[in-house]
């Protein structure tokens, strides 16, 4: 903790980097330490690749995170990574990072250590709850902007205080940050309440094609991302769905596969405290939580493929 305050102390132009297709952690720590760099008389940026779904757009600050690749061109006195379990997440060249001093700050068990200084608490609930313990020790006053921005997050990484990530610290963070001015119940109407119409009818679609493996201990989707345009909705109107197919009870796991033209990303989760979701994920290139994990396949997918072949491996 220390050595992360003397770097931040000793930088000025400092970068904030998260994993791409961002979250509301990612989004939520990122804003948060932007808003603390900045108040320390910083010149913190922050880059995220994208895209960064329309509904933060409640977020204080989320106007000034920045998708463009060219921002990476400026020279930079420190980089902090936030949310970021391995720099192939971040969506940008690996150069970038080895170039630069980098503070890794995360709380995915699998996070690659990538970092000049490895900050790793994988019994965090989030690496929002990371940052509001360090402004705490850093004895900073958490104003109302930056507790939005960091309940935002613990909010959606402990699925609403009910996942197994909730633990005592992120429920004491979530009382404070509410009375330093956290609107729980927006942040709550924002993260889970964003459907459409045609979002929903996609949904039902995706369900209708749930199949189990033949124990039925495996429960599995498919959406093609072109069915994003054929319903007209856009790509972040999918979020939650894998957490919805974890409402089946008596399985091992559930997973969703997005098939994209030239790639099929696989979220998966489980409730089962017998089943490391991460192993999976890694073993297929990938990474995560125990009971929240994903991986990427380097070629499109069809609905006739082997898709449990992915998630079997770890049998
Ligand atoms: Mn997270």
């Amino acid at each position: 903790m220390n050595e992360i305050t003397t770097k931040i102390n000793q930088a000025n132009n400092i970068l904030i980097v998260s994993h791409r297709r961002p979250d509301s952690d990612a989004i939520g720590s990122s804003l948060a330490m932007f808003f603390y760099l900045q108040s320390l008389g910083k010149n913190p940026k922050v880059f995220n690749i994208g895209p960064v779904p329309i509904y933060f757009d409640f977020l204080p600050g989320i106007e000034i995170v920045c998708s463009s690749e060219n921002i990476l061109n400026n020279q930079f006195d420190l980089v902090i990574a936030l949310d970021l379990a391995g720099l192939d997440h971040a969506g940008i060249d690996d150069k970038f990072f080895k170039n630069n001093y980098v503070i890794n700050i995360d709380h995915h068990i699998s996070n690659t250590n990538f970092g000049n200084i490895n900050f790793i608490n994988s019994q965090a609930s989030s690496t929002c709850e990371i940052i509001y313990t360090f402004l705490n020790q850093v004895e900073f006053n958490i104003d109302k902007n930056i507790a939005n921005c960091l309940l935002c997050g613990i909010l959606d990484d402990t699925g609403n205080f009910s996942n197994s990530a909730t633990n005592i610290i992120s429920i004491k963070a979530a009382a404070e940050l509410i009375s330093k001015g956290a609107k729980i119940y927006k942040i709550d109407d924002i993260i889970n309440k964003n459907k459409s119409i045609g979002g929903l009818h996609l949904w039902g679609k995706v369900l209708s094609r749930m199949k189990s493996d033949a124990s039925g201990e495996i429960v599995y989707a498919y959406i093609k991302e072109d069915e994003y345009r054929e319903y007209n909705i856009a790509e972040e109107e999918l979020d939650g769905l894998t957490n919805f197919l974890n409402v089946i009870c008596d399985v091992k796991l559930v997973a969703l596969f997005r098939i994209g033209p030239d790639y099929t990303r696989v979220s998966m989760r489980t409730n089962r405290d017998d089943v490391d979701l991460s192993l999976i994920a890694q073993r297929n290139g990938g990474g995560g939580h125990k009971k929240a994990a994903g991986f990427s396949i380097d070629n499109t997918l069809s609905e006739t493929s082997d898709l449990l072949s992915f998630l079997k491996k770890d049998d």
